[in-house]
């Protein structure tokens, strides 16, 4: 016998959607796993969507024969309006195992490791601004790891520099990367007879489409005209081919779209990571990671005593990398508690029972496995797992974290490509400014506010960066 799926009142045909918080939906998704325990079931317009909050659960549907990835309602809505990349292609779509296979050698190891100077670069931007600006200056972290984040991803991937520290606000592409970001979810909770009648919010979304569309128009352009040897992302996506196909990413035109350019252009656009998952990820990471050092001193001290130990005066090397092993405890904790990119959703393929018969889960139905609440499960973190404790996190305890326990970057074939760009950057952004400044909050009490886009970061959240008596690095 099965257990019938918790599910909160609801109202018809719009179903749970009016429930849910508008700015940020995480905060009610995690006071319905407090009220509902490990799983709860919600209907979004019609649309149901199965919520997991427990590390069994979690387990059942890692299983890649029972459960797909679905691309979910705003990936839909970014998929319409910036064609098919990695990221929102659809299980067993070709064009998904043709970018797959060509660009996996451009995020593996030895890749990643050519992109440390360039990662570099930008990190020390973010170090000079802070240095300048001085210990009076009120900074939004969120906001200069952004910069930080995709000044490097356009560097390494592309050659191609945003140069985010040199602007106040941010850079065009941004600004309509976000603010389609923000219209994706949205859209994806109206009823579409709704979206159809509100004109001036259509124009402005095929607007920033097309400031997106047009700057990665501009960087193909210069590309083309200025050719480069190096095997980068931009390089991989307009020259390479599929061995096995013989296909290219570029050579094809989109169907389907308002405007006929080239397949390239928006592949540039979704592919380089920039947009969806790579920078504003990573700089949700280094935020988080920011706050709950803060937060937690003797985290901070033992921190700031490898990397002394680490880097001593020096300006970070490469070699440095794999002493970090704090510094990546410490990400790897800040990616435990608080998943930038909090909610992955995948199909049940057949009609199924799950949590040892208890729950039946139909064919087609929306399962989403939220990382807050799974990665706090206390039976495999214990009683402290809400706290903050990068000890968990050394390698050799690390390793043994239970397969799937631990999963900020997805799982199996539709698992996150920037992984090890994202850690690389991170660690060195990281010990760079740990080493240089001492950090406290512009107000003493503050308690973490969240802002949710597709990915969480925190808000309204301030600090100084004090330069270290006595300790002065060269660049
Ligand atoms: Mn990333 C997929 C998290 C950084 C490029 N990423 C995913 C998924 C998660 C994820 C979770 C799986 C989504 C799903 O199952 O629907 N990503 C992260 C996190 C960080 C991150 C937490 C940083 C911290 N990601 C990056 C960076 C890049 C990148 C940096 C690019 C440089 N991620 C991707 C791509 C995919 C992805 C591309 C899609 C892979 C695929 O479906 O084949």
């Amino acid at each position: 016998m099965t257990t019938p799926i918790p599910s909160p009142p609801s109202i018809p045909f719009l179903g749970h959607v009016t429930q849910i918080e508008k700015e940020v939906p995480m905060r009610s998704f995690m006071l319905l796993a407090q009220q509902y325990g490990e799983i709860y079931e919600l209907n979004m317009i019609g649309r149901k969507v199965v919520f997991l909050n427990s590390y069994n659960l979690l387990q059942e549907v890692c299983d890649e024969k029972r459960f797909r990835k679905s691309v979910n309602a705003p990936l839909i809505e970014v998929r319409n309006g910036l064609g098919d990349g990695l990221f929102t292609a659809f299980p067993d779509e070709p064009n998904w195992a043709t970018a797959h296979r060509l660009l996996i050698p451009a995020f593996g190891a030895p890749a990643i490791r050519d992109m440390f100077d360039d990662m570099l670069d930008v990190v020390s931007q973010l170090v000079l601004k802070w240095e300048r600006f001085g210990p009076k200056h009120k900074i939004d972290p969120a906001d200069d790891f952004t910069r930080m984040t995709l000044d490097a991803i356009a560097l390494c991937s592309m050659s191609y520099r945003f140069n985010s520290f040199y602007r106040d606000a941010a850079h065009p592409f941004v600004q309509s990367m976000v603010d389609f970001l923000i219209e994706c979810g949205l859209r994806a909770n109206r009823p579409s007879v709704v979206n159809s009648v509100m004109r001036g919010t259509k124009a402005q979304y095929e607007s920033d489409i097309q400031v997106m569309a047009s700057i990665a128009d501009e960087i193909i352009a210069d590309r083309k005209q200025n050719p480069i040897e190096k095997k980068d992302l931009l390089n991989t996506m307009l020259y390479s081919k599929d061995p096995k196909t013989g296909e290219s990413l570029s050579d094809e035109n989109i169907r389907n779209n308002p405007v006929p350019i080239k397949l390239s252009v928006f592949k540039t656009c979704t592919e380089l990571g920039y947009s969806v998952s790579g920078h504003e990820t990573t700089s949700g990471l280094l935020t988080f990671s920011l706050f709950h050092l803060i937060k937690n001193p003797e985290a901070m001290r033992k921190l700031r005593e490898e990397v002394d130990e680490v880097l001593g005066d020096q300006t970070i090397q490469l070699t440095d990398i794999g002493k970090l092993r704090y510094t990546l405890a410490v990400l790897r904790e800040s990616l435990r508690l608080n998943v930038p990119a909090a909610v992955r959703t995948m199909t049940s393929t057949e009609d199924q029972v799950i949590g040892n018969g208890k729950y039946f889960i139909e064919k087609g139905t929306t399962v989403a496995a939220n990382a807050w609440t799974i990665q706090r499960d206390t039976h495999v973190w214990g009683d402290d797992a809400e706290e903050f404790k990068p000890e968990r996190m050394l390698n050799g305890k690390f390793d043994a974290v239970p397969a799937n326990a631990w999963q900020p970057f997805g799982f199996g074939a539709r698992a996150c490509i920037g992984r090890a760009f994202a850690i690389q950057e991170a660690q060195i952004a990281l010990a760079s400014i740990i080493q240089r400044f001492d950090f406290v909050f512009e107000n003493p009490s503050y308690t973490l506010e969240l802002k949710q886009t597709l990915t969480l970061k925190p808000t309204n959240f301030y600090v100084h960066a004090i330069p270290r008596a006595g300790k002065s690095v060269p660049l």
